[in-house]
């Protein structure tokens, strides 16, 4: 059989481009060939697989909505979504990598900064020559980052950075980190830290159970000199970093469903295979609820990301949409994860098979890019005008 099937209960394939199917096709193609055979084991290791980078820049996936002329893809949301559906099948710590890359590091550069700064940056980001991180959550402030203590003081010639942030995806090993931090009016903006910069460190948080084969760690600035040229000079704001959630969130959106699609996928397979009682267990009736359950709760949340892409092409989505997507993709595949594990029996809870390593790696995505409970209650705003946040 087929390792990726891709469940398309609806006949969503008559939805898409040629060239939608070819990326998917090439991405799914290179994840089933260089990720699938070698994640569990970085992840039991709690490594991330660095000589991935090259593999994933070359198929376009870092920056794929930039335009060319910056390194990016040029390419529309829905090639963007189906990317993020084909790395996340095979691991939320990859796709992780590259949401981070391009929705975080390059969207803000690309949006709000300067010629010479995208001149300097998009390129090489785009190419894996260097990888980047980005800092919002501090120890104090996860939900509510407007209550953000890091801070730039104005030194007339640079500016001084001082603070912390925490659970930082890929900051072990980033070569530049976009950063906000309040200036001296209390005014919210972005600022391009390198690595080599004296006073800025970057530990490696340990002991995860999620997200094993991804690198997370803190950034600390102690008196970090930043060159004026370093801000991005086009935004100020909570609305900056919220910005490039709302294209991550999209990514996400997608993304875990590939992750949903492969416990499915997996969960058929095992119990087409798998017999007790003298059958398949695909023929018992408790058995076909969850599979049943399953494809219809993965069609139902893929035509939602699909008419989602097509008003983010059209640069109608709202945020509020965006986060309706993202929180119905993880809950989807975070309950197909859970009852995927349980259709496999004691050999759901090993390695040799994706399920629980997605759902481990799912707990983290149904918390970062805003909490499942944070999500909700943007969706109870958006619907009855009433702010339940504070
Ligand atoms: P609020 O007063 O609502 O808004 C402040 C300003 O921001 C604007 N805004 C947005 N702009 C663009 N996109 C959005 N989604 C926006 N949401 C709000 C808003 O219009 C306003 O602008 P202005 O000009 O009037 O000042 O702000 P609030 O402080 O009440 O907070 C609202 C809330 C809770 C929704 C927001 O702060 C939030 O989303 N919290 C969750 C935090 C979060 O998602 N953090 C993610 C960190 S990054 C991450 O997790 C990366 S993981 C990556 C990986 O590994 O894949
Ligand atoms: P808290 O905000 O303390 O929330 C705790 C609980 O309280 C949650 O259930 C939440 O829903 C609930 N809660 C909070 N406020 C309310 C409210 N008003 N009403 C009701 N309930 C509420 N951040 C980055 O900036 N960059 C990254 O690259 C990044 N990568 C990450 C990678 C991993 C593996 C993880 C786990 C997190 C990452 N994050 C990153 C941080 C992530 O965005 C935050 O963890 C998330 O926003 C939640 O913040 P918190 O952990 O401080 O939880």
């Amino acid at each position: 059989t087929d390792l990726y099937q891709h469940p398309d209960y609806y006949l969503m394939d008559e939805l898409l481009s040629d060239e939608h199917k070819l990326i998917r096709n090439t991405v799914r193609d290179w994840v089933k060939k260089e990720v699938s055979p070698i994640i569990e084991d970085y992840a039991q290791k709690a490594q991330f697989p660095k000589h991935l980078i090259n593999g994933l820049a070359n198929l376009g996936v870092f920056g794929p909505t930039i335009p060319q002329d910056y390194g990016g893809a040029g390419l529309d949301y829905i090639a963007y979504g189906i990317m993020m559906q084909e790395i996340e099948r095979g691991d939320s710590g990859l796709r992780s990598t590259a949401s981070v890359q391009g929705s975080l590091v390059m969207y803000p550069i690309f949006a709000f900064g300067s010629e010479e700064q995208k001149q300097k940056y998009l390129p090489k980001l785009a190419s894996g020559e260097i990888m980047g991180c980005f800092g919002l959550t501090e120890p104090n402030h996860g939900s509510d980052p407007g209550g953000m203590e890091t801070r730039i003081q104005d030194m007339g010639d640079y500016f001084l950075l001082n603070g912390a942030k925490m659970w930082i995806s890929n900051a072990p090993f980033a070569d530049v980190a976009v950063v906000w931090a309040k200036d001296d009016t209390q005014t919210i903006r972005g600022v391009i830290v390198e690595r080599g910069m004296e006073g800025f460190t970057t530990p490696e948080t340990h002991g995860k159970w999620s997200l094993r084969a991804s690198a997370t760690g803190e950034l600390i600035f102690q008196d970090v000199k930043i060159p004026k040229g370093n801000i991005l000079p086009h935004v100020q704001g909570l609305k900056g970093p919220l910005s490039c959630l709302n294209q991550a969130r999209f990514g996400i959106a997608w993304g875990a469903l590939g992750a949903a699609m492969d416990c499915y996928d997996t969960a058929l397979r095992y119990a087409k295979e798998r017999k007790q009682f003298g059958k398949p267990l695909a023929g018992f009736q408790l058995q076909q609820k969850k599979l049943a359950e399953m494809i219809t709760e993965i069609t139902k949340a893929q035509l939602l990301v699909w008419r989602l892409g097509v008003l983010k092409n059209e640069n109608r989505a709202t945020p509020a949409q965006i986060s309706m997507a993202k929180r119905n993709s993880v809950e989807t595949a975070l309950n197909i994860a859970r009852e995927a594990r349980q259709m496999l029996g004691g050999m759901g809870i090993t390695g040799d098979f994706s399920i629980m390593r997605h759902m481990m790696n799912l707990e983290s995505v149904i918390t970062y890019e805003g909490t499942h409970d944070i999500h909700l209650l943007i969706t109870g705003l958006d619907v009855t005008g009433e702010n339940a946040f504070t």
